[in-house]
């Protein structure tokens, strides 16, 4: 038997039934990005297109046990975390993290559905600041995020740079805001501490349900290959706006990633 040959991404995130989101859309990401990947779920949603009903969580004595089976055998090349949902969770993560050195830790730190609902419960930004920024390769909040985090409301191209200032101090070696506009186009900021670089696209009208989930773990697809975090970042924007463009309409509700 030889090693596997493939790249291997991890998820640590919730359950989206749809595919749309959560570790499930996760892992079609992986795939497509030819990486293999594992996944933890850290959180379980019932949900359909239109929306969240309900939230169940792991234990924390459960969710450190799905970690410490898997690793003791598997060893990823880059971590991708989404919903956590709570503070317990995401120590318990950040603490995992440090015993086993993991690398290339991607951090979504996604606190809202695309339709309002939070999925995240009080003190889970602020243990995601201490417990793993700075344990982070980069990090990916949304300009709604990015406000929770810093206090700064992002409108503008230099307001993006002013919060991703902010958003480096907290320990990330690097810091991506997704979902800005300048002008009619899609903008994200990637700053790596030393330059600021604007990544453009197309802006496509309506609202997608995933766009987060695919942009973070596609670049933690390609942070796995062995790409830096800007030659992951174009790759991640463009396998997104594909994904967006050919949308389905799966079920009543919101427009679906094609991924
Ligand atoms: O898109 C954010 C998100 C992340 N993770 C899970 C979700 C959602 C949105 O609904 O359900 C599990």
């Amino acid at each position: 038997m030889t090693p596997s040959p493939l790249k291997i991404a991890l998820t640590i995130a919730g359950s989206d039934p749809t595919g749309g989101a959560g570790f499930q859309a996760d892992l079609k990401t992986f795939k497509a990005m030819g990486v293999y990947g594992l996944s933890i779920p850290a959180v379980l949603t019932a949900q359909n297109t239109r929306g969240v009903s309900s939230i169940h969580e792991v234990s924390p004595e459960f969710f450190s046990e799905e970690i410490d089976m898997l690793l003791k055998d598997v060893m990823p090349d880059a971590v991708k975390t989404g919903m956590l949902y709570t503070p317990e969770i995401v120590e318990r993560l950040g603490q995992r993290i440090r015993e086993r050195s993991l690398k290339n830790i991607v951090v979504d730190p996604v606190t809202v559905s695309s339709t309002g609902v939070s999925l995240a419960k009080a003190g889970t930004l602020n243990a995601m600041k201490s417990s793993l920024f700075p344990l982070a390769r980069v990090i990916t909040p949304n300009i709604h995020e990015a406000y929770l985090l810093t206090g700064m409301v992002v409108h503008s191209e230099s307001d993006m740079k002013d919060a991703a200032l902010r958003l480096k101090d907290l320990g990330p070696e690097e810091v991506i805001i997704t979902g800005g506009h300048l002008k009619d186009r899609a903008a994200d900021l990637l700053f790596n501490g030393e330059e600021f670089l604007f990544l453009e696209n197309e802006r496509l009208e309506g609202e997608f349900h995933g766009t987060g989930c695919a942009f973070s773990s596609a670049l933690a697809a390609g942070i796995a290959l062995g790409y830096d975090v800007k030659e992951s970042a174009v790759k991640a924007k463009e396998f997104v706006f594909n994904a967006m463009k050919n949308a389905l309409l799966l079920g009543k509700g919101m427009k679906i990633l094609n991924i």
